[in-house]
C-alpha cells in the first residue's frame, strides 16, 4: 500500500468539477442554509418531487426522548410511484428505465423503458387490488434481483400498500417472523432465485414459512426459472399469469407524505429485528436528492448500484432515487464472481456504466483475485465509484481508485444506514476532496455532533473522538419502529437525550473530515450485512445441546468481521467437529447463510460479573487475539474462565 493511499487528499478531476452539480463554494453555501434555515431549505428542494395536493408544512420534528416524532411535508399529498414512473413518460417513455443483467452470463439482458415500467407495474398493482390488497395494507418481497422485484415495489407503492422486502438469502423463519411481525397480508415470491449458478428454493422457503403464518395470507408467485413447484389451491397466485390478463393502466393512489411506504427489518442491538419505517414524502426528496448530487448523476448516465433491493441501498439507490430522477438503473441477479471474478468488469463494460456503487467486502474479495480481472475489460464508461456499509480499508481503496476508476474517478464514501434512508456522510464529488477511509462530511440538513460516549459531552474541537449522532431530524429520516413506537425511542433516542444516536463510533479530523470507527454495541457488519449478536445467540440456544452462547466479531480479511461464537454446551454433551458443522448449519437454517458462525470455541464457562452479566468486551479480546488488553477482570465471578478461553481460543491468526 502505498503512503499516499493512507495520508493523501483526493480531488476530482478539474474536468469532473467542471460538470459537477456541486462545487465548493455551493457545498458551503447549501449546507450553511439547510442547517440555519431547514424550513426554507427543504420547502425549496421538497419541491424536486411533484405532490398531488402541495405542503404548506415543511418541518415538524421532536427528538425529546418520550415525546418523538418525525413529520415532513405532513399536508401534501403524493404518490411515489407516480414520481417514479408518470412524470416521466411525457419526455422520457421510450428512455430506459431499469436495465435487467441476470445472473446467467449467456442470459439474456433486459431493457425495460419507462412506458414498459409504467405498464407493468400497473398490471402487478391491478392483479393486487383484485385479490384484496389495499392502501396500507403490509405486502412481503421475498424475491430474487428481478425486474419484478421492482415491479412489485412500485406496484404496493402504487396502491398505497406497504413493502416490506425479505432478503432472499433469508431462512423460513426468518420470513414468517417478517409476515407475522408485520402483519402481511399477502407474500410475493418466486420459484427459484438463481444466483452465482445455483438456485434457492424460494417458493419452497416460503410454504415452509407459511405453515407458521394466518391461513389468510396470500401467496403471489413469480415463475421465473420455470422449475416445478407445490402449489396450494386458493391461496398461491401465478402473478404472471394473470398480470397478462389484467388491465395495462392502473390509476395512482393519493398517499398522504407521511403514509408509511415501507418496512424494512433490520438487526439491532437486542432482541429480534427492527421493523424500520419509511414514510412517503420525505423519504423520496432525500433518496432522489442524494442519488442526484452523491453520484453526480447526470440525464442519460447509466447507474448501477450493486446491493440487492433486499436491504436498504436497494431501495434508495437501485430502485426510488434513481427512478424518481428519471435515470436509468441496472439490476444485477448475479454475484461478482460468477461466472469468474471479472463478472462486474464485464457487465460495466456491457452496458457502459457510469457511475457504479458497491461495498468494500465485494472490492476485498475481487481484489484477492488479481488485478487481471479488471484490465480485460473497457471501464472507460465510468466517472464515478460509490462504496457503502462498512469504512473502506486503505488497501482496498486505492486498489479500486487505481484498477478500476484508472485514478480519474472520484469515489464517494457514503456512510448511511437503514435508519436514516440516504446518504448521512458523504462526500459530493465536485465539492469534497476524498480521503481514503472517510466519509468526510456530511449531506445537506444533517448536523453530526460527536459525543463523549460516557459523558454525552459534545466534542466541540475540530479534531474529535467518540459516539456519533445526529442533532436534528432530515427528511428521510425513519418514523417508527412497525407496531413499537416505545422501542424506537428506547432504540435511538434513550441513550444520549436530545438526539439521534448511530450506534456508531466516530472521529473528526482537524480537517472537519468525520472517520467512522465501527459500531460500538452488539452489531456486527458481517460483509457489510448487518446482525445482531443476540440474534445468533439465541439461534444457538434454541439447539437442544446448547445451554448457553455468546457471539461477538472479530477481524475478517474479506468480510470485515466474522462470526465467534462461544458455546456453552449441556452438561453430558461432548463437543466434536460434527457437532461444530451441525452448528453451523443449524444457524444457516434458523437465521440464513449470512449469519452461519465462521468460528465457535467449545466455552465450558463464559466470563461473567457477579450479577451474572458476560462480559464481552472481554470476548471481544479474545476473539480478536488481543488479551494483552484484557482490562480489569476482577469482577468477574470466576476469573479462571479467561485463561481456558484464552488457552483454547480459535483465532490464533
Ligand atoms: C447503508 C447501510 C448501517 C451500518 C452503519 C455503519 C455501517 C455503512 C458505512 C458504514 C463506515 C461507511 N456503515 N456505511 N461504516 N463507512 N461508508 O449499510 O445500512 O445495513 O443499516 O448498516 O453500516 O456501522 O451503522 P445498514
Amino acid at each position: 500500500m502505498s503512503d499516499q493511499a493512507q495520508s493523501g487528499i483526493y480531488p476530482a478531476s478539474a474536468e469532473f468539477t467542471a460538470n459537477a452539480h456541486i462545487d465548493a463554494d455551493t457545498y458551503e453555501a447549501m449546507y450553511a442554509a439547510s442547517i440555519n434555515n431547514p424550513e426554507s431549505f427543504w420547502g425549496e428542494h421538497g419541491k424536486r418531487i411533484d405532490w398531488i395536493k402541495p405542503f404548506t408544512k415543511v418541518k415538524n420534528t421532536n427528538f425529546d426522548y418520550g415525546n418523538v416524532s418525525i413529520k415532513w411535508f405532513e399536508d401534501g399529498t403524493l404518490n411515489v410511484s407516480a414520481n417514479c414512473i408518470d412524470r416521466h413518460i411525457a419526455t422520457r417513455g421510450n428512455q430506459t428505465a431499469i436495465i435487467f443483467e441476470p445472473d446467467d452470463p449467456k442470459g439474456q439482458a433486459q431493457h425495460i423503458t419507462y412506458a414498459q415500467l409504467l405498464e407493468q407495474v400497473s398490471r402487478m398493482a391491478n392483479v393486487l387490488k383484485a385479490n384484496g390488497v389495499g392502501k396500507g395494507d403490509r405486502v412481503v418481497l421475498y424475491l430474487p434481483m428481478i425486474p419484478e422485484a421492482a415491479y412489485a415495489m412500485l406496484a404496493c407503492a402504487r396502491i398505497g400498500a406497504i413493502h416490506s422486502i425479505v432478503f432472499a438469502g433469508f431462512s423460513p423463519d426468518a420470513l414468517a417472523n417478517r409476515i407475522n411481525d408485520s402483519e402481511a397480508k399477502a407474500v410475493i415470491t418466486a420459484d427459484h432465485a438463481p444466483r452465482g449458478g445455483r438456485k434457492t428454493p424460494l417458493k419452497s422457503n416460503t410454504d415452509k414459512a407459511l405453515f407458521d403464518c394466518s391461513e389468510k395470507v396470500k401467496c403471489f408467485v413469480v415463475k421465473h426459472t420455470g422449475d416445478q413447484t407445490t402449489w396450494v389451491q386458493d391461496r398461491d397466485i401465478d402473478l404472471k399469469a394473470e398480470m397478462a390478463e389484467a388491465s395495462p393502466y392502473c390509476p395512482y393512489a393519493e398517499m398522504g407524505a407521511e403514509d408509511p411506504l415501507f418496512v424494512l427489518y433490520t438487526s439491532g442491538s437486542t432482541g429480534r429485528p427492527k421493523g424500520v419505517v419509511h414514510t412517503s414524502g420525505g423519504y423520496l426528496v432525500y433518496a432522489s436528492m442524494t442519488h442526484q448530487l452523491t453520484f453526480d448523476y447526470h440525464d442519460g448516465d447509466v447507474f448501477w448500484c450493486s446491493a440487492d433491493v433486499g436491504w436498504v441501498t436497494g431501495h434508495s439507490y437501485i430502485i426510488y432515487g434513481p427512478l424518481a430522477n428519471g435515470a436509468t438503473t441496472l439490476m444485477f441477479e448475479g454475484v461478482p464472481t460468477y461466472p469468474d471474478a471479472g463478472r462486474f468488469w464485464a457487465v460495466c463494460e456491457k452496458h457502459k456504466v457510469n457511475q457504479f456503487y458497491t461495498a468494500p467486502t465485494a472490492i476485498r474479495a475481487l481484489m484477492g483475485q488479481g488485478p487481471e480481472w479488471v484490465e480485460k475489460y473497457d471501464l472507460s464508461s465510468l466517472k464515478l465509484l460509490g462504496s457503502v456499509g462498512e469504512p473502506i480499508n486503505p488497501e482496498a481503496w486505492n486498489w479500486y481508485n487505481t484498477h478500476v476508476g484508472k485514478g480519474k474517478c472520484p469515489i464517494v464514501d457514503t456512510f448511511w444506514q437503514t435508519e436514516t434512508g440516504g446518504h448521512m456522510l458523504t462526500p459530493l464529488p465536485g465539492a469534497i476532496p476524498a480521503k481514503p477511509g472517510s466519509a468526510t462530511k456530511p449531506f445537506f440538513g444533517v448536523k453530526p455532533v460527536i459525543l463523549d460516549a460516557n459523558t454525552a459531552e459534545i466534542q466541540g474541537e475540530t479534531a474529535a473522538e467518540g459516539v456519533l449522532c445526529i442533532a436534528d431530524s432530515w427528511p428521510g429520516q425513519m418514523r417508527t419502529l412497525w407496531g413499537d413506537h416505545e422501542r424506537f425511542q428506547e432504540a435511538y433516542f434513550a441513550q444520549y437525550r436530545g438526539y439521534y444516536f448511530t450506534g456508531d463510533g466516530c472521529r473528526r479530523d482537524e480537517d472537519g473530515y468525520y472517520w467512522i470507527t465501527g459500531r460500538v454495541d452488539d452489531v456486527i457488519n458481517v460483509s457489510g450485512h448487518r446482525m445482531g449478536t443476540a440474534e445468533v445467540e439465541s439461534a444457538l440456544v434454541a439447539h437442544e445441546m446448547v445451554a448457553e452462547a455468546a457471539v461477538v466479531g472479530y477481524p475478517h480479511p474479506i468480510k470485515g468481521q466474522g462470526i465467534y461464537a462461544y458455546v456453552t454446551l449441556m452438561n453430558g454433551i461432548e463437543p466434536s467437529e460434527d457437532l461444530r458443522k451441525e452448528l453451523v448449519k443449524w444457524v444457516r437454517t434458523e437465521i440464513g447463510p449470512i449469519a452461519s458462525p465462521d468460528l465457535i470455541q467449545w466455552a465450558p464457562g463464559l466470563p461473567k460479573t457477579r450479577s451474572g452479566k458476560i462480559m464481552r468486551r472481554i470476548l471481544r479480546k479474545i476473539a480478536e487475539n488481543d488479551y494483552g488488553a484484557l482490562g480489569d477482570t476482577s469482577t468477574l465471578a470466576d476469573p479462571s474462565v479467561v485463561d481456558d478461553l484464552i488457552e483454547n481460543r480459535m483465532n490464533k491468526g
